[in-house]
């Protein structure tokens, strides 16, 4: 497969060649999933430079979405693991003022995939909101999404919440999104941080083993 060809067809929005070429990756027993998904967020990256330059709008990041929302569903099986494992509860949520869920959406699909039950709070979440449930719920794993640069505020206000309500010690909170960075995980103060959602599925695995909250 051209990977560069289904990393401008995502730029160019053109949503046809976009899913043809992720039912290719299905077809061949999804060899080259991962690959896949990379051409597809550069991609989205491209969509995001040229909206800065003024040349998509917001309609165009839209579609954006729709498409990748779209061809993340065809390949998800391909990305998924056998789904098998008890590993417990989850938090995963999008962080206050931010109101982007692609990403978040794919790590909930992989965590479920890898185990976990996710409970999905949403989209800009404020921080009392995330404490409170943690609590309530008795969870000791926490997954903060954001993909704006102000979402990194919201993120370590999370953090703050926790220490203010005496939680910080009991909870595992890993923050992920494209702004995050192993710099940002340290000012905002979370324990870790990831870029792919396989690496997220690996770190909370051996953080609910740590908990002994796998069965
Ligand atoms: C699609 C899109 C939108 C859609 C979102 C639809 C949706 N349902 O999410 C819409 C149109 C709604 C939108 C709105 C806006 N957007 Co927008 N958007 C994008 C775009 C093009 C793609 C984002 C995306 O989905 N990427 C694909 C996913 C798969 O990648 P990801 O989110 O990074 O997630 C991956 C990893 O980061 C990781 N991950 C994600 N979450 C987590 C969580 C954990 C715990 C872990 C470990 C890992 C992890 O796993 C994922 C899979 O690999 C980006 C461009 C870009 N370069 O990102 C701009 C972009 C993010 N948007 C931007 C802007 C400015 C806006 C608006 C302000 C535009 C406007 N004027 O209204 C609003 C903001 C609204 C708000 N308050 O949030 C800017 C942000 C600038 C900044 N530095 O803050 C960007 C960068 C575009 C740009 N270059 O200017 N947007």
């Amino acid at each position: 497969m051209d990977y560069k060809e289904l990393e401008k067809a995502m730029a160019d929005l053109d949503e046809d060649t976009v899913l043809d070429m992720m039912k290719e990756v299905m077809n061949n027993g999804g060899e080259g999933v991962q690959e896949a998904m990379d051409a597809c967020q550069k991609g989205m990256s491209e969509v995001g430079d040229l909206f800065e330059k003024g040349e998509y709008f917001v309609g165009d990041l839209i579609f954006a979405g729709e498409i990748m929302v779209e061809a993340m569903d065809i390949i998800k099986p391909a990305l998924a693991g056998t789904g098998s494992k008890k590993l417990g509860r989850i938090i995963l949520c999008t962080v206050k003022d931010d109101l982007h869920d692609i990403g978040k959406n794919i790590v909930k699909a992989m965590l479920e995939a890898g185990g976990f039950e996710v409970l999905d709070l949403g989209i800009d979440v404020p921080a009392e909101k995330i404490v409170e449930t943690a609590k309530n719920e008795n969870i000791k794993i926490i997954a903060l999404s954001g993909v704006l640069t102000l979402a990194l505020d919201s993120m370590k206000n999370t953090v703050q919440a926790f220490k203010d309500a005496g939680m910080r010690d009991q909870v595992k909170i890993i923050v992920g999104g494209n702004p995050v960075s192993e710099d940002a995980c340290k000012a905002i103060g979370a324990d870790e941080w990831a870029y792919s959602p396989q690496k997220t599925v690996k770190v909370c695995t051996e953080w609910a083993k740590e908990l002994g909250q796998a069965q």
